[in-house]
């Protein structure tokens, strides 16, 4: 018997599974089409969110983002659940669409290798742009997965990074969707795929083997991997009892015990470096504004009128709490104090904290003069523990968490 010649993956008879062809292809293709579009959308969203215009980019430091914040609006503070949905679909999406990409990219694999690389320009334009496509989706989804994963891996930079991919990514994604729509209502359209003679998608195997699985199995076995990461992944979102079904959400962090103050925690008071005795009896508020400035302390703020309000905690890596009732000063009452009680303008807010890219964030006028928008002191009853920012934290409706600043010690209105 002669041994067979190894054959090189620039050959077609090198690929030999029975499944690709252009339905495969086109089915995976369709369900993407979907979930990128509603990724793109829930991402943009998830940016204005952030109000990254806000001042001159303390939220958010992305340079010359120019253009590409065209369509950045004021981001409301109503439904107070508003970012934990858009959040919560664009991280719980993301994760779910992982094996649909990785076996839409397993059945074009072929075509990474065709020889000669490009026919004509307008060919090797095209293969350029599926560059530009696959780039860009491996790109968006490791740094998104990274992102959630490891708690910030990129602090900062991460909004960058995504923010940028995701534009050259899209720019891609349009350009085959269109170019390529033609091609897959037509393989939908067939009930089967053709010869790989008549094939013109060059995805047909040439020397096929036996079918180890069918077309339905194999996306049977897609599904079930999505289906599988969905329930292991949106209880984070979906808070309350379902947060235990969340085995594969980021588990970092310190355990938040139970109690009214028993809620996740991004970043502990340790890890950031608060020291007891600056949270203690010498601590005060500086508020600033108008010109005018007023130091309180964690008594004389409890003297002011308390207000309550039951907001939830949405942090962009996907997790979210439930309704937790806080308490404490409203911020346009606090804007009061120094003259500007009429129309709040927006505040800058910055923490004890000395390092890191969360000790400072920008909040609207409108948030500020959101009734629901507190200086919390207290939650569920109870003191602010420590690692939820006592002595005093923000709590903004609608907000994503890391606006919501913890341990606070200065209130700039005006500088918003
Ligand atoms: N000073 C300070 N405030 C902060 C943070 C931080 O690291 N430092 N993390 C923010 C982020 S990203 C989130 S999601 C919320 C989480 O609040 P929690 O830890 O009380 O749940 O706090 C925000 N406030
Ligand atoms: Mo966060």
């Amino acid at each position: 018997m002669a041994a067979s010649r190894p054959v090189s993956p620039t050959s077609p008879s090198f690929w030999r599974s029975p499944l690709r062809g252009p339905r495969l292809t086109a089915l995976l293709g369709v369900v993407l089409l979907a979930g990128i579009t509603l990724l793109f959308v829930t991402g943009l969203l998830s940016y204005a969110a952030y109000n990254p215009g806000l001042a001159g980019g303390v939220n958010d430091q992305t340079p010359g983002k120019g253009l590409l914040g065209f369509y950045l609006f004021s981001w409301p503070t109503g439904p107070r659940w508003l970012y934990r949905l858009t959040q919560g679909v664009h991280v719980t999406l993301g994760v779910v669409l992982v094996p649909v990409l990785l076996a839409k990219l397993w059945s074009v694999i072929p075509k990474l290798f065709r020889m000669p690389p490009a026919r004509s320009a307008g060919d090797a334009l095209e293969r350029l742009s599926l560059l530009l496509l696959v780039g860009g989706a491996l790109f968006e989804f490791v740094t998104g997965l990274l992102n959630i994963q490891l708690a910030y891996l990129f602090p900062g930079s991460f909004y960058r990074l995504h923010f940028y991919g995701a534009w050259v990514f899209i720019g891609a994604f349009v350009a085959h969707v269109v170019l390529r729509m033609p091609r897959t209502v037509r393989a939908l359209r067939e009930r089967t795929d053709p010869a790989a003679e008549d094939d013109e998608t060059g995805l047909v195997a040439v020397r096929p083997d036996r079918p180890t699985v069918s077309r339905r199995g194999a996306l049977g076995l897609v599904g079930a991997g999505s289906l599988l990461l969905l329930v292991t992944t949106a209880g984070q979102s979906l808070g309350g009892r379902w947060r235990r079904t969340a085995l594969l959400a980021p588990h970092g962090g310190a355990d938040p015990g139970g109690g009214p103050n028993g809620f996740q925690i991004n970043k502990t008071a340790a890890a950031v470096g608060i020291r007891a005795r600056d949270t203690g009896d010498d601590w005060r508020l500086t508020v600033a504004g108008g010109g005018r400035r007023v130091r309180l302390t964690r008594a004389e703020l409890l003297r002011l009128p308390q207000h309550e309000a039951a907001l939830p905690i949405a942090c962009v890596e996907g997790w979210s709490t439930d309704d937790q009732l806080w308490s404490g000063v409203r911020l346009r009452e606090l804007a009061a104090l120094v003259g500007l009680g009429d129309r709040p303008p927006g505040v800058l807010v910055e923490s004890l904290q000395l390092h890191g890219a969360f000790r400072r964030a920008a909040l609207s006028g409108s948030q500020v003069r959101d009734p629901r928008s507190l200086l919390a002191l207290r939650v569920g009853g109870a003191e602010l523990s420590r690692d939820h920012g006592y002595p005093a934290r923000i709590i903004v409706p609608a907000a994503p968490g890391v606006l919501n600043t913890k341990w606070v010690a200065r209130l700039s209105f005006g500088e918003g």
